[in-house]
């Protein structure tokens, strides 16, 4: 592996890009990030230059180009065991539920758009977004109840499980989503992190606004 670059969104608003930059800082591992704002007039442009997707993430490695947030974390897991659970039994949940998450839902995706930078009222999740939000609640219990003696993340430690849910858990926070215990904890442990909250104090300083991506109103 060269020098790595990761090519991300703005931080405020790009959840997929958060995802595999989270995992790079909890492996420790140096890369650079290169900056494309998504309300850039040619920002279509920009990201061609580096995927044929039209999307971001993508890990450069010299030469090679790795999009897709799952391929991303599954390249460097093939040089960073730590990204997923040692245990198979346990990998094969936590691959589970990162797949579902890169998978699904979309109704609470949509309706509560990633916005980390503050907090937001007046965003009432429909049905369907209840039912996602649900599903999480189930995934996150399930998770916890095998890694509550190992640490607070999901499976104890920290894993590509975390770096996928981690968004999801900031926007509970930003929409202020009522949540039971075990997932209060869980995204006070998110909000804890120390590279969550470079994230979210660069995601601060950034002055771009998305209006679709602006729902409800500063709370
Ligand atoms: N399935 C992709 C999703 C990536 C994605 O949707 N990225 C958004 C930003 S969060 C994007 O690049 N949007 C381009 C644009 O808005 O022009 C992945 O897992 O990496």
């Amino acid at each position: 592996m060269t020098a790595l670059a990761l090519v991300i969104g703005n931080k405020n608003y790009s959840s997929w890009s958060l995802r595999p930059w989270l995992l790079l800082k909890h492996l420790g591992v140096d890369f650079q990030e290169i900056y494309v704002p998504l309300d850039a007039p040619d920002v279509a442009a920009q990201i061609a230059r580096y995927s044929p997707s039209g999307r971001v993430p993508v890990l450069l490695d010299g030469d090679l180009r790795i999009w897709e947030s799952l391929a991303i974390v599954e390249y460097l897991a093939e040089r960073y065991p730590a990204v997923w659970p040692a245990d198979s039994r346990t990998r094969a949940l936590a691959r589970s539920v990162s797949n579902e998450m890169h998978a699904g839902f979309g109704a609470l995706r949509g309706e509560l758009p990633f916005n980390c930078r503050g907090r937001r009222s007046g965003v009432t999740p429909s049905r369907a977004a209840r039912a996602d939000i649900d599903r999480v609640m189930e995934i996150w219990e399930t998770c916890r109840a095998i890694g509550a003696h190992d640490g607070p993340w999901l499976f104890g430690g920290f894993t590509c499980a975390d770096a996928m849910f981690a968004p999801v858990a900031l926007r509970f926070h930003t929409y202020g989503v009522a949540l039971p215990e075990t997932a209060q904890a869980y995204v006070a442990t998110v909000l804890g992190d120390a590279a969550v909250r470079a994230w979210i104090e660069a995601g601060r300083q950034e002055t771009a606004v998305i209006p679709e991506d602006e729902r409800g109103q500063p709370a």
